[in-house]
């Protein structure tokens, strides 16, 4: 009967990242979110479609591999490789991961390309302005200023910037202001958080000028359609990934139909603009359905420092899992950071979170309950007495954790979720402390026995809500909880209670303390 049930839908994507790196801890930080998303919503019985991949046209590409002696392919297929092992390292449960020289993208790209065309928004021109070669965007003068060094700079990027005259087809961007103040105006939640997304509505408000999409002065790019002397401006590329994911330019295929529009494009706040603003002009142009929503993070500074090859900290992902564990390093993430705001991360945060929040709040109370069910209860869940008031109160606030990690998740609110999990898991220890079990050991083993099973049917709701953030270790938790790898997991299986009478593994620790390697 199950599969007869239909699940509902839920596109999400990651940015796509540029392979002229690797992968640093800013990337990690989106993939993981962007997982724990897609993981929430899986367990919470949608048909998810997760995509993430690597941007791997224009002149940025080019210029690091004429530096290294290859070609722009060489380096895009060598550094998206260490993006994708990277992301597999991460545990992170993408359904494709897309490449943009991959063939059915070149189709979906000129396809876009087309029905813009054909809707009277592109048109052939001649560009001339600042240039940055890192951001591929013009400057205005305004934006630009001349710096101690001769050279020119954005202000807003700190790239250098060079005149530049050439030939562009142009994408009418001026004839959409009103439509995307509408659009803005009707979906309060198409881009968060509020304070980014006003950026973006106060840039909107300014005016838009059109917008040069082709390039002619090399050639590293998806040929315009009918011209291949210009090569697509990388973001028209870029941005059409997302359909591509779903088989655009086949509209009537089952995917498409199926999770066309994407629910939510999770990226950072520096490409802000090319989401907010053009993607949703293109797609209006091309006559196709809008994202519902862009979901706009912060950037991690390192110590509250930006990471930059020049300083060194640069922080690679596997470093991290090496020393702190993959589930650690996504828990401190999520936890540490309200999704949309900046964040800061040092050595001495992530281990304070691992041994107060992981080691002592959740590792340590399970531990505790379990060891005491394996010696006192035959290593099977104690059938509980009638249970008092304060059972009661402990076990709504536990199921109430549901809802509000939805609402959390809703939002992509990681840490709100996390905060209010914590905070019952608080409220248990208190209560584990102050029932003190193994007092009740000797004066009143009924009591012992409620006490533990309240404990284990908390500890079982957490591992089960927990299961996007670390899904190993509360994998594990639910083993020696004794619940199967199956619908047991499920958020539909929160409502039915721990069954008194289950045979228990022997309890093994979860979470280590971190423990400072010895001075050599
Ligand atoms: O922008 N902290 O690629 P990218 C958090 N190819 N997030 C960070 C970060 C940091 N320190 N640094 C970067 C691109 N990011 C384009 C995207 S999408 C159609 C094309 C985030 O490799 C950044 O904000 O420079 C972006 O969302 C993602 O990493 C990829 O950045």
């Amino acid at each position: 009967m199950t599969s007869e049930v239909s699940q509902p839908p839920y596109y999400i994507t990651t940015a796509i990242s540029y392979p002229n790196g690797v992968p640093h801890i800013g990337h990690a930080y989106e993939f993981i979110a962007t997982d724990a998303m897609a993981r929430f919503k899986r367990l919470d019985g949608y048909d998810v479609f997760f995509l993430t991949g690597t941007d791997e046209h224009g002149q940025k590409m080019l210029h690091t591999a004429q530096k290294e002696g290859i070609t722009p392919l060489e380096l895009a297929k060598r550094n998206s490789d260490v993006f994708q092992s990277t992301q597999d390292g991460l545990g992170i449960s993408y359904d494709r991961f897309i490449r943009t020289t991959d063939a059915d993208h070149y189709t979906a790209a000129q396809a876009i390309w087309t029905r813009m065309e054909e809707a009277g928004d592109i048109y052939l021109d001649k560009y001339e302005g600042w240039y940055s070669v890192r951001d591929e965007a013009y400057y205005g003068e305004d934006e630009t200023e001349v710096r101690e060094d001769g050279k020119r700079y954005s202000i807003q990027t700190d790239t250098e910037v060079t005149w530049t005259e050439e030939e562009s087809y142009f994408f009418r961007l001026s004839a959409y202001q009103d439509k995307l103040l509408k659009l803005y105006e009707d979906q309060p939640e198409f881009a968060a958080p509020r304070t980014r997304f006003n950026e973006v509505i106060s840039f909107v408000k300014h005016g838009l000028t059109d917008l040069s999409i082709s390039r002619t002065t090399f050639d590293w790019g998806v040929p315009v359609p009918g011209n291949p002397k210009h090569v697509m401006y990388v973001w028209v590329d870029a941005l059409t990934n997302y359909l591509t994911g779903v088989g655009f330019p086949d509209t009537e295929a089952e995917s498409f139909r199926k999770w066309w529009p994407a629910d939510v494009h999770v990226i950072g706040k520096d490409i802000s603009r090319f989401h907010a603003i053009y993607w949703p002009a293109f797609l209006m142009s091309a006559g196709l359905e809008l994202p519902r929503r862009v979901m706009i993070h912060g950037h991690l500074y390192n110590q509250g420092i930006k990471m930059s090859k020049s300083l060194g900290n640069v922080i690679a992902p596997s470093d991290w899992v090496a020393q702190y564990g993959l589930d650690q390093m996504r828990f401190f993430l999520l936890r540490e950071v309200p999704f949309g705001a900046d964040g800061s991360y040092s050595h001495d945060a992530i281990v304070g979170r691992m041994n107060s929040d992981l080691a002592n709040n959740l590792g340590n109370l399970a531990q505790r309950s379990l060891s005491m069910v394996a010696k006192n209860c035959e290593g099977k869940v104690p059938q509980p007495g009638t249970l008092a008031p304060e059972d009661h109160e402990l076990l709504a606030r536990a199921e109430r954790l549901l809802e509000k990690s939805r609402t959390a998740y809703e939002a992509q609110d990681f840490h709100a979720s996390l905060e209010a999990i914590w905070t019952v898991l608080g409220d248990t220890n208190a209560y584990f402390a102050e029932q003190a079990p193994w007092v009740l050991r000797k004066t009143d083993v009924e009591r012992m026995n409620t006490v533990l099973y309240v404990t284990l049917e908390v500890l079982r709701i957490v591992a089960i809500l927990v299961q996007p953030v670390m899904p190993g270790s509360a994998g594990k938790l639910l083993d020696v909880l004794g619940q199967d790898d199956g619908g047991a997991r499920s958020f539909a299986a929160i409502g039915t209670a721990i069954v008194p009478g289950t045979a228990l593994p022997a309890p093994t620790p979860i979470f280590p303390k971190y423990e400072e390697p010895a001075a050599q």
